[in-house]
């Protein structure tokens, strides 16, 4: 199962009391207050983890409690401080306080620790209120309470490639090929129905990762089939391979199922319809009209996008996909850290 959404509540421990207590030594009739502080209550922290992929550990899971703190004792003892609890996420979990929507945290690295609720404050004890004129103070403090919050956590895949298509265009199948994922395939609309993301291997311990999403229609931005929810899996990609199935026994206009993905991309968000795309004409096995695959690489052309054509079945294209999907991913790359020296360099 995949779990992108989840609900906790983290709660942090309350500082410990402190006390009232006086002195009581031998040969010392009237000991001063002596009365110790509440230790600090422990906090929640989150912190993000490379090893994990969902957020599905927190879905049974959903209260984090750190411990309290421990009172004061006599003998102007400090009470223990609680214990912190902290609640790993993998990278890419967004954190929302409920109450207010807002974004509180964006995991974008491994290892951030991220302060989710803090420990109250030890009261303190009598030792802190003796004054000249009020030598034995029969008072404390009690300790603070803990934050309490409830945080809607959401993971974003963060995948270097996203692929959108129509349903059937043969998404699952490619990644199926160019990675180790093995997603349902079959010949019927809305196969998938959670992503799946894929890691391809280009040696030399290089990677790039892909998200495979559910099959876009026409109006998913208003809801239709299973809606556009999914591509928030593709926003944070860096490249979109675009898959138009071109074979023949589809039935289906390229250059129309083209357009309307796009305008689909656009209405979700302008950006997306920005990004970098690739088409990618699918199935070319099973072409028996060129014409079909012409057109939509005349459309790419007029459009400035590069075009590409393959057939998952029998591997035709496939290595060259990858070598192109790798080649622009390091040219996006090398731009981005341009505009970044850039930046720095107008400060
Ligand atoms: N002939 C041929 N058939 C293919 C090729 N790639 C995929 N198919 C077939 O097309 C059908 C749909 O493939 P999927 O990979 O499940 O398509 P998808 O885009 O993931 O579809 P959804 O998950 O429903 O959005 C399956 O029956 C595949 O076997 C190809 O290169 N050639
Ligand atoms: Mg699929």
């Amino acid at each position: 199962m995949f779990i992108d959404r989840v609900k906790i509540k983290v709660m942090a421990g309350d500082g410990g009391d402190g006390v009232t207590a006086f002195r009581r030594e031998k040969f010392v009739p009237r000991g001063g207050p002596s009365g110790g502080d509440g230790g600090v209550g422990g906090s929640v922290w989150m912190e993000s983890d490379e090893g994990l992929n969902t957020l599905l550990h927190l879905r049974y899971n959903p209260e984090h409690k750190a411990e309290r703190g421990r009172h004061g004792e006599g003998s102007n003892r400090h009470g223990r401080d609680g214990e912190d609890a902290t609640i790993k996420v993998p990278v890419g979990t967004q954190v929302f306080d409920v109450e207010t929507e807002d974004l509180i945290f964006d995991f974008t690295k491994a290892g951030q620790r991220f302060l989710a609720a803090k420990g109250g404050k030890g009261g303190w004890g009598n030792q802190h209120f003796a004054t000249p004129t009020r030598r034995a103070p029969k008072f404390h403090y009690t300790g603070r309470p803990g934050e309490e919050k409830e945080l809607q956590l959401e993971l974003k895949l963060i995948a270097d490639v996203g692929l959108v298509g129509f349903p059937n265009a043969g998404k699952s199948t490619l990644i199926s090929v160019i990675s180790a994922a093995k997603p349902k395939i079959a010949d019927y609309p809305f196969t998938t129905l959670e992503p799946n993301l894929g890691v391809v291997d280009l040696g030399e311990y290089k990677t790039f990762v892909v998200a495979d999403i559910p099959g876009l229609i026409e109006g998913a931005s208003e809801g239709a089939g299973l809606g556009d929810r999914f591509l928030r899996h593709v926003e944070r990609t860096k490249l979109i391979l675009h898959l138009v199935d071109v074979s023949s026994i589809s039935g289906r206009n390229p250059v129309e199922d083209y357009e309307i993905i796009n305008r689909e991309l656009a209405n979700y968000n302008q950006d997306l319809a920005e990004r970098p795309q690739i088409v990618v004409a699918t199935k070319i096995d099973a072409l028996d009209e060129p014409e079909r695959l012409e057109n939509l690489r005349q459309k790419a052309a007029q459009d400035g996008k590069e075009f590409l054509e393959i057939s998952a079945v029998t591997n035709k294209g496939t290595k060259e996909l990858i070598s192109v999907t790798s080649q622009k991913l390091n040219e996006i790359k090398e731009s981005e850290i341009d505009l970044n020296q850039h930046i720095d360099d107008v400060e």
